[in-house]
């Protein structure tokens, strides 16, 4: 593809480059020591054929073992910083604050200091996604007392490690964790119950969100003085026509909105149109009640301003039509909205990858950008993740094209739109148990060997590519460009 390369393709000064991960698709070790069992050791043991390959993550990367090489690849790419969660049930055994596990504290000690020698920044996401089974036995996160069970974890890690650990994740992606998960049945807690349970989790992820940013904010800011907020993981929603131009708007406020408003609005709260919408569909539907709780004044202050940045995953795009009548509608957020009668669908000239939900779209990073900015003014944004699902090979070109594609994008909100993104993070540092894929879907800039005992970890060409970028700090012409 020919490229115009210009002089404008270099980053801020001080923009910084990372990668990520997350505990559960890497660590294994997944009864190590007292370790507790987490909501996906449960999903994989019970329900193997959730799990494309029918594997699991009881060994993953062994990175419980393994983290020095973690360090030595993430140094190796030359990264500023490194992204990775902590294991709730590595560190409070039973999910409670009754017992701290020394093995499990030591486990991300070591972590940390290691990569601090190498002078890479850790970066923290305190909860990716492993909810202690024990929590779930009790609602998990349709139980409103989860606000205190999650901010008194939160509390016990920033008492660890927030003398050394400055930018801190509360919770990644609540969408996955709400609406994912409760819309399919597919994803742990492996529970179908699309109608109350997603709403019902989203207030009550952002009250721990907010709960946990205030012990940050009163007790640690003070001494350490670092930044933290919430990642939401979001999809760019375009309309299909423009006769689906509000109904896009309403899904975007369903699913970016109702993760954003909260926080990032100057009057808190849900937002408006969705609050409405969805007060007229419970009607309909013959509740007496919004689905959607309501915030009381007090929580809506409590939930408001919470954030020191925006943190954004974003990886692919959909289309928005209006269902036809008696049309089936697909799941939420990637096929379709039953509760908003929309249905999503994909552009013809959006490539497909080896994620099925995944079509690549660049330029929606940059349309998603502009439309929070136009929502919520200037803020700050980091990029917390952003990257490519392969099969498999060291000479992986489309993760090349995609990083420089997306990348491009990423500049242009930042030199045209006077966006202020200051970071970017690559999914992922190296290829892991993503999910309900398992090991067949590969995002790693390093590759590794799942039959080795020594999970031998490989560099693949775009990790070299990535390196490129930190170093020139710019998007520089990839190694195909000129083929
Ligand atoms: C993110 N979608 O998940 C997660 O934070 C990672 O743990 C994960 O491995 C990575 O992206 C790649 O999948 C997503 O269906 C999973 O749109 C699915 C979707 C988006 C993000």
């Amino acid at each position: 593809m020919a490229c115009a390369w210009g002089s404008d393709l270099t980053f801020p000064p001080g923009f910084k480059f990372g990668a990520a991960s997350a505990a559960y698709q890497i660590e294994g070790g997944w009864n190590a020591s007292d370790k507790g069992e987490s909501i996906w050791d449960h999903l994989v043991h019970e329900n193997p054929e959730m799990i494309g390959d029918r594997s699991n993550g009881d060994v993953a990367c062994d990175s419980y073992h393994l983290w020095q090489r973690d360090i030595e690849i993430a140094s190796e790419i030359g990264l500023h910083f490194y992204r990775f969660s902590i294991a709730w049930t590595r560190i409070l055994p039973t999910g409670f604050s009754d017992k701290i596990s020394e093995d499990g504290k030591n486990y991300y000690n070591r972590l940390i200091d290691g990569l601090l020698e190498k002078g890479i920044s850790p970066v923290i996401s305190i909860y990716h996604w492993d909810l202690p089974q024990q929590l779930q036995d009790l609602g998990g996160w349709v139980n409103p007392l989860i606000v205190d069970w999650f901010s008194d974890y939160a509390r016990v890690v920033f008492s660890l490690y927030a003398d050394r650990v400055k930018t801190w994740i509360t919770i990644n992606e609540p969408t996955m964790i709400c609406d994912e998960s409760y819309n399919t049945g597919f994803f742990a807690p492996a529970i179908l119950e699309p109608h109350i349970s997603p709403y019902v989790c989203a207030k009550n992820v952002l009250l721990a969100h907010a709960k946990a940013w205030r012990i940050y904010d009163e007790e640690y800011r003070p001494k350490y003085n670092g930044e933290i907020t919430l990642a939401n993981h979001l999809i760019w929603y375009e309309p299909l026509g423009e006769e689906d131009f509000e109904l896009t708007e309403l899904v975007r406020q369903n699913l970016v909105g109702r993760y954003s408003h909260p926080v990032y609005s100057k009057e808190g709260g849900w937002p408006p149109s969705l609050e409405k919408h969805m007060e007229e569909v419970s009607r309909r539907k013959g509740f007496q009640r919004s689905v959607l709780p309501p915030f009381t004044r007090e929580e809506i202050d409590l939930v408001k301003g919470t954030f020191d940045f925006y943190a954004m995953n974003h990886y692919t795009s959909r289309l928005v039509r209006k269902a036809e009548p008696s049309e089936h509608i697909g799941s939420f957020p990637l096929n379709g909205a039953p509760d908003l009668e929309a249905v999503f669908e994909k552009d013809p000239s959006w490539s497909i990858t080896t994620s099925q939900w995944f079509y690549i779209n660049p330029e929606g990073i940059r349309r998603q950008l502009a439309w929070l900015q136009k929502e919520y003014g200037d803020i700050k944004f980091w990029i917390t993740e952003n990257g490519l699902s392969t099969t498999s090979g060291l000479e992986d070109r489309e993760r090349i094209e995609f990083y420089r594609d997306y990348l491009k994008e990423v500049l242009l909100a930042i030199n045209e739109d006077g966006q202020k993104v200051t970071g970017y993070t690559a999914w992922t540092l190296m290829d892991n148990f993503e999910w309900n894929d398992g090991y067949n879907s590969k995002f790693g800039l390093y590759e590794v060997n799942f039959t080795s005992p020594m999970r031998t970890r490989r560099q693949r060409a775009s990790a070299r590519y990535y390196k490129q970028i930190i170093d020139t700090h710019s998007v520089p012409r990839s190694p195909y460009d000129d083929l």
